[in-house]
């Protein structure tokens, strides 16, 4: 099996971080603060994220908060809760999370709660089961779960569970990959594990894997090395893990890496990309692949950033 070229991947995230002017930057500029997350989160997985200036970081995060608390996706844009959730996820991943007005952010975000439990983005009112998980991930970093009720935003994820297990964005919505991840990464985070059948879900999740050992998002798609992390956390959350073939599911992401250059991509000789690069590096770690830091299926963080935030725990080097 090929191996992970772990140094040419932190070069390409490097790099990707100083293009400016190119085509995928301009695409990129309005999730900046998204793309931050999967790039420092690959950087510290790999062990190099003293590569970058703290202070930099921590200031332009800063500049994409607006006054409602929230944070946009670059400097001068509106808020979002995706964005709001990077920006505690940033500054977590360096143990900053205490520049940040903690009070501020979490009434934004459970401002954004409806009646019936669910949770909109932003002030236009889009509801999906994505931003249900923001919210509790976030409240959660944050410890202000308590600004929101919990009980309403369980109910209302449940009730977009569907007869095959799955989860969709909305009540009836079809399931898909990503939403489940949502939805049971919310559950884990609530400790609500115990009202979905995880047998049903378990095997929606490792009919996901194709022949070439990668997974796909929903059923007769193509497989995607992003859903390494989107089926794998689930799995790893209902503790069904061992329904798949790891071995080949490691392999389908090695084989996604251009090892020349660095990064990884979506499937084989594909063009590599930050997210795919992120997402298949988070797998890899989920894998327990040699070399690569443990990440926590339910944060998406690194395993010792959720024990000092979540537990309080840190954790010494003795050299
Ligand atoms: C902190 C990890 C983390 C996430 C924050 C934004 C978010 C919460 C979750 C997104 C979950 C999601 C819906 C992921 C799926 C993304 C994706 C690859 C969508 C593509 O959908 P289609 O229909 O692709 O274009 P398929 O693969 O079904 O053909």
């Amino acid at each position: 099996m090929v191996e992970l070229a772990a140094s040419k991947h932190v070069q390409f995230i490097l790099s990707k971080a100083q293009e400016k002017d190119s085509y995928e930057s301009v695409l990129m500029e309005h999730i900046r603060l998204n793309g931050a997350y999967w790039g420092l989160t690959t950087l510290d997985l790999l062990g190099k994220l003293d590569t970058v200036d703290v202070n930099e970081v921590v200031s332009e995060v800063l500049q994409c908060q607006h006054e409602s608390g929230g944070f946009g996706g670059n400097i001068g844009h509106d808020p979002h809760i995706l964005y709001t959730l990077s920006a505690v996820q940033v500054l977590a991943l360096f143990d900053n999370v205490d520049v940040l007005d903690i009070e501020k952010i979490a009434n934004y975000v459970a401002g954004l709660q409806n009646e019936d439990g669910s949770f909109s983005g932003d002030i236009w009112g889009e509801v999906d089961t994505r931003f249900s998980y923001i919210a509790i991930c976030c409240l959660a970093l944050l410890h202000r779960l308590d600004k929101i009720n919990v009980e309403k935003a369980v109910d209302y994820i449940l009730s977009c569970k569907n007869h095959d297990g799955g989860f969709g964005c909305t009540p009836g919505g079809e399931s898909h990959a990503g939403q489940i991840f949502c939805c049971v990464g919310a559950l884990a985070i609530t400790g609500s594990l115990h009202r979905i059948d995880k047998d049903l879900l378990g095997w929606w999740l490792c009919e996901r894997q194709v022949k070439a050992g990668g997974l796909n998002g929903r059923p007769e798609k193509l497989p995607d090395v992003c859903y390494s992390w989107w089926v794998l956390s689930s799995l790893i959350m209902i503790d069904r893990v061992h329904w798949i073939d790891k071995e080949k599911l490691a392999k389908f992401i090695l084989d996604c890496q251009d090892i020349e250059n660095g990064g990884i991509s979506d499937r084989p000789d594909d063009a590599c990309d930050a997210y795919h690069t992120y997402f298949g590096v988070a797998g890899l770690s989920l894998l327990e692949y040699p070399g690569v830091k443990p990440i926590d299926p339910a944060y998406a963080l690194p395993v010792d950033v959720v024990n000092r935030i979540i537990l309080g725990i840190k954790e010494y080097s003795l050299v």
